[in-house]
């Protein structure tokens, strides 16, 4: 509750940041998006842990306040980034929780945030995770008005929740993201069972025609092995950590 407290402060003396983790495409080498992740200074606790402060905003439901500021900070940075750099990403990923596609003026906040930055909806991709699909109908039904308008869809953590194939059928998803779980069986006395699942899924989005992004990359041979399998795109602290904006701007810049 405390936290929880000096969270809903932090918002309003915007002690919250968002960093922008790169994603590449694989198969050429370059920049392809990036994922905004948000983080908090706390004036004297520090840098809080997401892994911390998410839970307790979903819980308490700050999460609409919070989500709400990260959709509209990120989008005005890609704004930015666009009218900067010629090669600059198409779109930016913003993670969502359940919570906030519950409410009932999700998909118009969404479109204002859209126009008054001047995007247009497939420069959002909104990650969603298998469980928020399964919520219910209002949810699904909410997802599949923001896909009509435009706005694109990944499935977060794809791999581990407990969604049925059936499901990601009817489902208007775009791009499904490998759990890092996965990929990290793909190393020295490699797990057989993961790098499995790993292959699967990539054949599950070409059949789907669906892009394949794989997180969490942390070598050499994981990309090599990921693109093999048939991953795209991939993400990870061997390519790139969160970053600044600014630091991510500059790989747009550097980008010939
Ligand atoms: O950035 P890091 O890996 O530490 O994030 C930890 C967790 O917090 C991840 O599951 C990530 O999806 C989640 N997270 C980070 N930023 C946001 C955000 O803006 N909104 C939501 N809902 N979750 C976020
Ligand atoms: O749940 P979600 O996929 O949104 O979480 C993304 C989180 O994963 C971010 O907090 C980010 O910091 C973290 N992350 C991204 N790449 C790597 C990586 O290569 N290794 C590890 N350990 N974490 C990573
Ligand atoms: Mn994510
Ligand atoms: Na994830």
């Amino acid at each position: 509750a405390r936290l929880a407290s000096e969270l809903q402060n932090g918002i309003i003396r915007g002690e919250l940041r968002l960093l922008y983790q790169p994603v590449f495409d694989l198969v050429t080498g370059r920049l392809h998006g990036a994922e905004a992740l948000v983080r908090w200074q706390h004036p004297t606790r520090g840098f809080v842990s997401p892994g911390e402060f998410i839970p307790v905003a979903e819980r308490s439901g700050l999460i609409v306040p919070l989500g709400a500021w990260v959709l509209r900070e990120a989008c005005t940075q890609l704004a930015s980034w666009r009218a900067e750099y010629p090669n600059a990403i198409e779109a930016v990923n913003v993670n969502v929780a359940v919570r906030q596609l519950r409410e009932a003026g999700f998909v118009d906040e969404v479109a204002a945030v859209l126009s008054d930055t001047g995007l247009m909806p497939a420069n959002l991709i909104l990650e969603v995770t298998e469980s928020s699909v399964v919520d219910g109908w209002q949810v699904r039904e909410t997802l599949q008005t923001l896909h009509d308008i435009g706005v694109r869809l990944a499935l977060d953590d794809f791999g581990t929740g407990q969604s049925s194939l059936s499901l990601l059928r009817a489902f208007p998803v775009d791009v499904l993201k490998l759990d890092k779980s996965f990929v990290d069986g793909i190393a020295d006395g490699e797990d057989r069972g993961r790098v499995a699942v790993a292959a699967a899924v990539a054949q599950l989005a070409e059949h789907l025609q669906l892009k394949a992004v794989a997180e969490g990359i942390e070598s050499r041979e994981q990309v090599d092995r990921l693109r093999d399998m048939g991953y795209r795109y991939g993400q990870g602290f061997y390519m790139a950590k969160p970053l600044p904006a600014a630091e991510c701007g500059a790989l747009m810049a550097a980008d010939p």
